[in-house]
């Protein structure tokens, strides 16, 4: 398996180069150059990545962990090695900590239906934010409503930064869990992760972070945060859909029931009594996304090789470069001004439907997402039924800004 094409300082990204490795950007869209803007919901996947799936299907795919022939111990051998790549790439202790779901949303309920089950009483509390994903809200809804037990929203500023003084102040003896956003989808915001685990942790409470627009920006070490558990998806990261990750302490795990039952979890099965099997495969009922999970293992490969403090200083100068140009386009508010921000540009122009604002985009082969970003609760915060949300990956260049400029002075040509 060959790693990325292009190694790079933190100071320099051969873009020109890494952009050569993604197959579909290099179309024309509406009779534009396609210019994908909408990362945050999906980024695209190196041919490293896509070549690496075409082998593993072509030579080496089985079903795993039962057999003893040749491909099913290559496909165990391949499935484990991105196994334990995720664990290097997360700097968790063990590979036993990391458990592969079907992606963050899979990875919040797991946790929600087992350890929020298990811990939740009548009066308990969830600690979320107000710019969780609904995926950090639902599953909690669930079963605090099952449970009898109540979630408290940590509130945030215009700019979107979270009031750490509120939250602080929400901490008390029935908080069971927070689960909050590392990095949020809808505006852009680095949380203090760190001091919120810290303050949490001088409680006792443990932390989940959702770290599904995390992971491609800012390298994430858990040991060093110290959380709890930390989700996240592959297909943000240019790796194939239908996976993703959740990685949890150990012991916590350990005291957690299973999530579903099955085949793979199970040590041994009577009609009488089942005995369930240790970590991870008590969480991995059934047949998994085997080829998903070794396409991962080489999209981890392919941004160690480029490395994410290159990357997270080539994507800062971009967004940078972004909002001082929208800025200076008077019928344009920029929505998620908070100081520490990653990748996401939101705004509104005037008031023309965001819809219609992606389409006229589109129309100029720029690719963006206009809606609520399912953060619902992020734009009743800021009283706008929905925004256009540009979003970065390392691929994409300046050139590719001044075209979402010349975007959306059409847009505003369009409705003037
Ligand atoms: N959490 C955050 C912060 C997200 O941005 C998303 C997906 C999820 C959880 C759910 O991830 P999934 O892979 O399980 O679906 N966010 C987006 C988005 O911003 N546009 O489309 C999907």
């Amino acid at each position: 398996m060959s790693s990325a094409t292009a190694l790079a300082t933190p100071s320099s990204l051969d873009v020109e180069r890494l952009r050569a490795d993604f197959p579909i950007l290099a179309q024309e869209v509406h009779g534009h150059p396609l210019v994908y803007l909408d990362n945050a919901a999906s980024a695209q996947k190196p041919r490293q990545v896509i070549e690496a799936i075409a082998h593993f299907d072509a030579s080496d795919y089985s079903n795993i962990h039962r057999g003893v022939h040749a491909l099913s111990q290559r496909a165990t051998a391949a499935f484990e090695a991105a196994r334990d790549r995720v664990r290097d790439f997360l700097h968790a202790s063990h590979s036993k900590e990391i458990i592969f779901t079907r992606g963050t949303t899979e990875s919040i309920n797991l946790v929600a239906q087992t350890y929020g089950r298990a811990a939740l009483n009548l009066g308990d509390e969830i600690v979320v934010s107000a710019m969780e994903h609904h995926s950090n809200i639902v599953p909690w809804q669930m079963v605090c409503r099952e449970r009898g037990a109540v979630l408290r929203v940590i509130p945030m500023s215009d700019a979107g930064e979270l009031d750490l003084a509120a939250y602080e102040q929400l901490l008390g003896l029935h908080t069971k869990l927070v689960s909050v956003v590392h990095v949020s989808n809808a505006l852009g915001t680095i949380n203090p992760v760190r001091e919120m685990i810290r303050l949490a942790h001088a409680r006792g409470i443990p932390v989940l972070l959702d770290g599904a627009q995390a992971v491609p920006h800012v390298a994430v070490d858990v040991q060093d945060l110290d959380c709890d558990f930390y989700a996240f998806s592959s297909h943000k990261l240019f790796g194939p859909s239908g996976v993703g990750v959740l990685y949890g302490k150990a012991a916590l795990l350990d005291s957690m029931p299973p999530y579903q039952g099955g085949g793979e979890m199970i040590a041994s099965v009577t009609f009488e009594k089942t005995f369930y099997k240790g970590l991870p495969g008590k969480f991995e009922a059934g047949t998994p996304n085997i080829t998903g999970v070794v396409g991962l293992g080489a999209a981890i490969e392919y941004v160690n090789a480029i490395g994410l403090e290159a990357i997270g200083a080539w994507e800062h100068e971009l967004l940078a470069y972004a909002t001082a140009r929208v800025g200076e386009i008077p019928q344009v508010r920029i929505v998620g001004t908070a100081r520490d921000k990653a990748s996401v540009l939101s705004f509104l122009i005037d008031d023309i439907h965001p819809h219609d604002i992606g389409t006229i985009l589109d129309r100029e082969g720029i690719a963006v997402r206009a809606g609520h970003h399912c953060a619902q609760p992020v734009m009743q915060r800021f009283g706008i039924p929905a925004t256009t949300r540009a979003s970065f990956a390392f691929y994409n260049t300046r050139a590719e800004v001044d075209a979402l400029i010349a975007g959306i002075h059409r847009v505003i040509e369009v409705f003037a």
